[in-house]
């Protein structure tokens, strides 16, 4: 692969190169990090968008319907949709294609899905450098949508500047958000499906819950209806979006919250490779085999052992032992 001819064409908006790129990323391989190096300096300008909820609230659907929205307003959007590793929804990539497949046609509108498996760097790493790629070719607003389940998933939710949560009626979902303390990561609530039964309800145990939360300055998490199906909501959420975002430069947490998410990411990136090499370092360790045996003969217990085997690594990666 020619990197500069590649990067070239990302910063030039390029839907074949950026596909290629994301693809380099998602493979963790030291040309994926050779692109994130080019295309670094000019990714920092789009709007991230997190879009998270269970599985089949309908977080698809309303993302599809805020594309149109996005248009209508002549911005470009890329949408990442992260794949849902349940077995249970794993008709997703097809759904996903199916369902945004309006838009396909729309030079200003890139839809790529990025598997939950695979990663060497993991998937939150990989999902921050599609980020930024999508940025460098000038894409106004970023789509991440998530499967808010698992800890990698609120992590990704997390990288967001403005985080959508959806929610159905009629699921228990409020209630489980609610005790599992992910309604501190929603800037904006969807309860979606509006027109199902209990909406109202659901709608109302939520801004109540909120109450008891603590929220930065002056922003209260508004809570809308949706039927994402019919677009209905589609623009109020959209609205409240960029007044979200308003909302982020004028109080100066934009700012605050970039550099709290930079951290948690270089912490993810040095853990990652920390652990890379410290596995297969040991894996290889002569000395490993030799622990291994008197663990299992007793005369050494694990913590002691595997303190052996850090005192060991550390010496060995500082040179100094
Ligand atoms: N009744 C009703 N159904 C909806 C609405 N929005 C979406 N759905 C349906 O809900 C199902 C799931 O929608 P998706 O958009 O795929 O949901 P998702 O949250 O993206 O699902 P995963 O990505 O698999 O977690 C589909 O059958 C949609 O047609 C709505 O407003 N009302
Ligand atoms: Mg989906």
């Amino acid at each position: 692969v020619d990197l500069e001819l590649l990067t070239q064409d990302v910063r030039a908006g390029n839907h074949r190169a950026l596909a290629r790129a994301i693809s380099l990323v998602e493979s963790g391989g030291s040309q994926g990090k050779e692109v994130m190096k080019r295309l670094f300096a000019s990714s920092g300008k789009a709007h991230l968008i997190g879009v998270t909820g269970s599985p089949g609230v309908g977080k698809s659907t309303l993302v599809d319907a805020l594309i149109t929205q996005v248009r209508k307003d002549d911005l470009n959007v890329a949408v990442l949709a992260i794949d849902p590793t349940s077995p249970f929804t794993g008709g997703a990539i097809l759904g996903d294609r199916i369902r945004m497949q309006d838009h396909t046609l729309d030079q200003g509108v890139f839809i790529r899905s990025m598997a939950n498996r695979g990663h060497s760097g993991g998937i939150a790493i990989a999902t921050y450098d599609a980020a930024r790629i999508l940025a460098s070719a000038g894409f106004d607003i970023v789509i991440i949508e998530t499967v808010g389940v698992g800890q990698s998933e609120l992590a990704i939710a997390q990288t967001a500047d403005t985080t959508i949560l959806v929610l159905m009626p009629g699921s228990g979902d409020d209630v489980q958000a609610i005790k599992s303390g992910i309604m501190e990561i929603g800037d904006i609530f969807v309860v979606n499906k509006a027109d199902l039964p209990g909406a109202d309800k659901c709608k109302a145990e939520i801004v109540s819950s909120l109450e008891l939360v603590h929220h930065p300055k002056a922003w209260r998490p508004p809570v809308v209806l949706a039927c994402a199906e019919t677009k209905e909501g589609a623009e109020e959420i959209w609205r409240l979006t960029e007044k979200h975002k308003d909302f982020l430069l004028e109080s100066g947490l934009l700012a605050e919250r970039r550099r709290e998410k930079i951290k948690a990411e270089l912490s993810e990136i040095v853990a990652v490779t920390a652990r890379d090499r410290f596995l297969s370092k040991m894996n290889t360790s002569a000395h490993m085999q030799k622990l291994l045996a008197e663990v299992i003969d007793l005369k050494i217990d694990t913590h002691s052992a595997a303190q052996e085997l850090i005192n060991d690594l550390l010496g060995a990666q500082s040179g100094s032992s």
